[in-house]
């Protein structure tokens, strides 16, 4: 073997070595993102009153469920996915707040956005959710690229404008 022949195979070892451990971070922070999130708060109010706050192990015992909903948005065709989350109204059971003779639930977003759901939508069967969960990946938080941690979904809407996505609070009014 010359010399210029083990300068190439040496560098040619450097460079699998390389992508081999870029290619076994990536698996690492896949595995991350995949696993519940438990920095991520959740507020639950009453009539402006904080009552308690969630992370997402917390949200996650309450109930999850696996649903599908429909996103479409004025610049997307409509598309069926399965999201993972728990009932908005179930989390509200949990933290002691009644829900009866209200009359919507507000639900505030980290970018100002908010969304107000009359209670006929909010108690209804499989119809509000909390999720955290698209397609079995966390929905990932904002500065990710994701929608989350939380979204707020509404299943049964045929569009998605009254979805919350950045979900930081509920408040049942
Ligand atoms: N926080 C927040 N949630 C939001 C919005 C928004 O601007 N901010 N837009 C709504 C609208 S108009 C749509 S169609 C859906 C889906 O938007 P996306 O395509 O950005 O997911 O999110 C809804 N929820
Ligand atoms: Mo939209």
């Amino acid at each position: 073997m010359n010399k210029n022949t083990k300068i190439l195979i040496s560098v040619i070892l450097i460079l699998v070595l390389i992508s081999a451990v870029a290619i076994m971070m990536n698996k690492d922070n896949v595995a991350t993102k995949k696993e519940l999130n438990d920095n991520d708060i959740f507020i639950v109010m009453d009539k402006g009153a904080e009552i308690a706050t969630y992370n997402m192990t917390e949200i996650q015992s309450i109930g999850a469920v696996d649903f599908t909903a429909t996103l479409d948005t004025s610049n997307s065709d409509p598309e069926d996915f399965q999201y993972t989350g728990v009932l908005l109204k179930n989390i509200f059971s949990h933290a002691g707040i009644t829900l009866e003779g209200r009359e919507a639930i507000v639900v505030s977003a980290a970018d100002g956005y908010t969304v107000a759901i009359p209670m006929d939508k909010f108690m209804a069967d499989d119809n509000v959710y909390l999720a955290y969960k698209k397609e079995g990946t966390l929905i990932g938080t904002r500065e990710e690229g994701g929608k989350g941690p939380y979204q707020m979904i509404v299943s049964k809407d045929q569009f998605s404008q009254f979805w919350c996505k950045y979900a930081l609070s509920a408040d049942l009014q």
